[in-house]
C-alpha cells in the first residue's frame, strides 16, 4: 500500500479561502450521549458503593482482580523499583527532563505564584495569600497515549507549588505496567499511585473511597469517557481543562530546511488521527518543497498510517500574501503549539497574541518542548489559548484575599459602605461599619 498525505493545499488569495479554511479547522467535543449515560451510572455507583464498585468496574474493564482495592496501590518502592530497573539512558533523560521541567516551573511561581499585600496611606493591609491545594488528583492514561513526559508535566508543577499529596492513577489493563510510567511518578514527587483508571478512577479521587483519598482537584488527560468524567465532577472537585486533539501551527518565512518542517508537522499528526497540523508561509515554492518532503519522509515513519490520515483529514497547507498575514491567521486559529520557523522570530513574534506555546527559530522543534525544554506541555487546544493559559504552578494554587482595615481606615471606609448598603437595603451591613466609626 503506498501511503499519501496530501494536506489541503489553502491559498489566501482564493475567492474560496473563508469556507476551505472553516472547513479545515472545525472540531467539536462530540458528547455521545451513552457513553453520558454510561459515566453517569459509574460514577453514581462510586459514590455509593466505594471500593466494592471500583473493583468491579477495573475487573470488567481493565481484566484485573484484586481482593481489596488496597492491592492496586502502587507503592513508593514500586515506583522506585520501576526507575532502578530502566535502562541508564532512560534514567538519566527522565531526570534531566525532571530537572528542567522543574527549573521552569520553580521560576514560574517566583514570577507569579507568591502573595503580596501593600498598605494603602490609612494603614489599611490588603493583599492576597496564595496557598498549594491539600491533596491533587492526576489521571494519566494507560495504552497507546500512556505517556511518561505527561506524569512529568503534571505532577512537577503541583509538587513545586508545595501540594500536600498528589495521587496518581493510572489505568493498568491484564496488570501490565509501563515502567517508564511509574518511574516518572517516582522522579517527579507523586505520592500514592493506584493501578485503576476510567471513569471509575476519576469518581474514586473526587468523592473518596475508604482506599482512594478525596482529592481537591483533577488534571491530565484521558479518553471520551475520562472527559466526560471531569465534566460531571467538576464543581465536588476542581478540574484542569477537558484536552482536544493535539495541534502543531508552523508558520515559515521558508529559510528552515523543509524537512524539518515536514517532520515537525508529522510531530503532532502522529499523535492521532484527528491532530491538526498546518503550514502558514507565503512562499509557494516553499510549500512545494515542503510537501515533497512529507512525500519522501511518511513511508519510513513507523506511525505512518496515523499521520497520513491525520494531514490528509485535518492538515493544511496555506499560502498566504505575506508573513503578517499568517500572522494574522495564526491568532485566528489560536493554535495549541506555534512554530514561528523564521530567520527573524523575533520579528514576527509581538504580532501572534494567541497560542498556547510559541516556540521561536528553527532550531526550536516543538517535540524539544513536548519533554525537556522545561514549559508544560498541557497546552489548551481547539483555540482555547483565545482565553486560556499552559498548565501551570498556579494551577496547583489557590488565592486568598487579605484585608487588615486600620482604625483610621475603618474611618474612611466605613461611610462610603454604609451609603451602599443602606441602597442595598442592607440594615446589618450599614449598622456594622457605622458601629466602627469614631463619634
Ligand atoms: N504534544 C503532546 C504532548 C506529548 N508529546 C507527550 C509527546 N509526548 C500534547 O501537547
Ligand atoms: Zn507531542
Amino acid at each position: 500500500m503506498t501511503l499519501i498525505a496530501i494536506p489541503a493545499r489553502i491559498s489566501c488569495a482564493d475567492a474560496t479561502f473563508e469556507s476551505d479554511f472553516a472547513a479545515r479547522l472545525h472540531w467539536s467535543a462530540d458528547t455521545d450521549a451513552a457513553i453520558e449515560q454510561r459515566v453517569a451510572d459509574i460514577l453514581a455507583d462510586v459514590r455509593r458503593r466505594g471500593d466494592a464498585a471500583v473493583l468491579e468496574y477495573t475487573q470488567r474493564f481493565d481484566g484485573l482482580q484484586a481482593a481489596a482495592l488496597a492491592e492496586l496501590e502502587l507503592t513508593q518502592a514500586e515506583l522506585k523499583a520501576a526507575f532502578d530497573g530502566l535502562p541508564a539512558a532512560q534514567r538519566d533523560a527522565l531526570q534531566a527532563a525532571a530537572r528542567r521541567v522543574r527549573a521552569y516551573h520553580e521560576a514560574q511561581k517566583q514570577a507569579c505564584g507568591e502573595s503580596w499585600s501593600y498598605r494603602d496611606e490609612d494603614g489599611t493591609l490588603l493583599g492576597q495569600k496564595v496557598t498549594p491545594l491539600d491533596r491533587v488528583g492526576i489521571y494519566v492514561p494507560g495504552g497507546k497515549a500512556a505517556y511518561p513526559s505527561s506524569v512529568l508535566m503534571n505532577a512537577i508543577p503541583a509538587n513545586v507549588a508545595g501540594v500536600g499529596e498528589i495521587v496518581m492513577v493510572v489505568p493498568t489493563p491484564k496488570g501490565e505496567k509501563n515502567p517508564l510510567v511509574l518511574a516518572a511518578a517516582h522522579v517527579a514527587g507523586v505520592t500514592r499511585a493506584f493501578a485503576i483508571g476510567g471513569a471509575q478512577a476519576i469518581a474514586a479521587l473526587a468523592y473518596g473511597t475508604a482506599t482512594v483519598p478525596k482529592v481537591d482537584k483533577i488534571t491530565g488527560p484521558g479518553n471520551a469517557y475520562v472527559a466526560s468524567a471531569k465534566k460531571r465532577v467538576f464543581g465536588t472537585v476542581g478540574i484542569d481543562m477537558i484536552a482536544g486533539p493535539s495541534e502543531i501551527l508552523v508558520l515559515a518565512d521558508a529559510s528552515t530546511p523543509p524537512e524539518w518542517v515536514a517532520m515537525d508537522l508529522f510531530s503532532q499528526a502522529e499523535h492521532d488521527e484527528l491532530a491538526q497540523s498546518i503550514l502558514l508561509c507565503p512562499d509557494a515554492a516553499y510549500i512545494d518543497a515542503v510537501q515533497r518532503e512529507i512525500d519522501r519522509l511518511l513511508p519510513a515513519m513507523p506511525r505512518a498510517e496515523i499521520i497520513a490520515k491525520s494531514l490528509t483529514g485535518r492538515g493544511a497547507l496555506i499560502h498566504t500574501r505575506s508573513m503578517e498575514e499568517a500572522c494574522a491567521i495564526s491568532n485566528r486559529i489560536a493554535p495549541e503549539h506555534l512554530e514561528i520557523s523564521s530567520r527573524e522570530p523575533h520579528r514576527w513574534e509581538p504580532l501572534l497574541r494567541h497560542a498556547g506555546a510559541i516556540f521561536l527559530g528553527a532550531y526550536t522543534s516543538e517535540s524539544l518542548g513536548d519533554y525537556c525544554a522545561g514549559p508544560n506541555h498541557v497546552l489548551p487546544t481547539s483555540g482555547t489559548a483565545r482565553f486560556s493559559s499552559p498548565l501551570g504552578v498556579y494551577d496547583f494554587q489557590k488565592r486568598s484575599s487579605l484585608i487588615e482595615v486600620s482604625e483610621a481606615g475603618a474611618q474612611v471606609l466605613g461611610p462610603i459602605a454604609a451609603t451602599l448598603a443602606h441602597g442595598e437595603g442592607l440594615q446589618a451591613h450599614a449598622r456594622a461599619a457605622e458601629m466602627r466609626l469614631k463619634p
